[in-house]
């Protein structure tokens, strides 16, 4: 059997209750598209956990991408950043859920943490894999075909792979295979069930906001770790302390992982946050989805 999870964002104990639920056997596999950690404080520890299974997958994600760049270690060849340009990428981080994760590696012998970099730089941007005669390909944010080298916003391919929320609803969906992707908790796509994966045509949505607070906070979305099974589309979701409801909860989370297209603009690690003339990603994307949550006022 082939389950898949995404976004797991440090927390333990979300992981741990969907590991209790599907009881993986050894000749099952387990596929983890990405943003182990941040946000929460065990990304390491999970990621540790992961890499002792034989039968686990990993992709990089944006976060993982991040990770790299802040400590000098951008993924493959992506270009090198020092003095004041590190700086912002350790800040860029940091904005994003980072800190955990970096008092985390710190606290790693010398050679675990280079081991630690040496492993997020072998991770994959994509995987394709053939279950009961169908066509699975898995990315964090947007498949590889779709990238175009000619964009100046998107510097390489995986950088776009990591990160682009767009691609995948500015063409026609696939007819040949499903795409299962993460990175925007899909809570953005749908109102019934904001917490579970969402399906589109031949689209899995899979992120459903394990890296929002444990338990939920007032003011805050919610979020859980959600599961598939590709053999026969079953669910499984983390357990929760509270029922998550249907209502859409405030905005003002939505603006905290900031798209790439705005780093730029950011001075110092103090600097707010930048204001940028363009729509909101997400309301970008709900134009893409006919009949479904129409993009709201933000600030309502
Ligand atoms: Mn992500």
């Amino acid at each position: 059997m082939h389950y898949v999870i995404s976004d797991i964002h440090g927390n333990l104990r979300r992981f741990h209750s969907i590991l209790e639920q599907i009881h993986l056997q050894p000749e099952d596999h387990l596929y983890v598209l990405g943003d182990i950690s941040d946000r929460h404080p065990h990304g390491m520890e999970i990621l540790q956990e992961l890499r002792d299974m034989p039968n686990c997958s990993i992709l990089l994600g944006n976060h993982e991408y991040m990770m790299l760049d802040a400590l000098g270690r951008p993924y493959q060849n992506a270009e090198k950043w020092d003095g004041r340009e590190k700086a912002k990428r350790m800040a860029h981080w940091y904005r994003n859920g980072g800190a955990v994760t970096h008092q985390a590696w710190q606290k790693l012998p010398k050679e675990k943490r280079e081991d630690v970099l040496d492993f997020l730089q072998s991770l994959p941007v994509s995987m394709d894999v053939e279950v009961s005669g169908h066509h699975f390909e898995m990315v964090h944010a947007a498949p590889p075909e779709l990238y175009q080298p000619d964009s100046v916003v998107w510097k390489d391919l995986p950088y776009f792979c990591v990160w682009n929320r767009d691609a995948l609803f500015q063409v026609p969906p696939p007819e040949d295979k499903v795409i299962l992707f993460g990175h925007t908790p899909t809570r953005h796509f749908q109102d019934a069930d904001p917490l579970c994966i969402w399906e589109g045509h031949n689209l899995l949505g899979i992120d459903c906001g394990s890296g929002y607070p444990d338990p939920p906070v007032p003011g805050h979305m919610k979020g859980r770790l959600g599961c598939i099974r590709l053999e026969d589309m079953q669910t499984w979701y983390s357990q929760e302390a509270l029922e998550p409801t249907p209502e859409p909860e405030p905005e003002a989370e939505a603006e905290k992982e900031m798209e790439t297209a705005t780093m730029a603009t950011v001075e110092s690690p103090t600097a707010a946050p930048p204001v940028q003339e363009k729509e909101h990603w997400f309301t970008r994307i709900l134009k893409h989805l006919p009949g479904r949550k129409k993009p709201e006022d933000p600030k309502n």
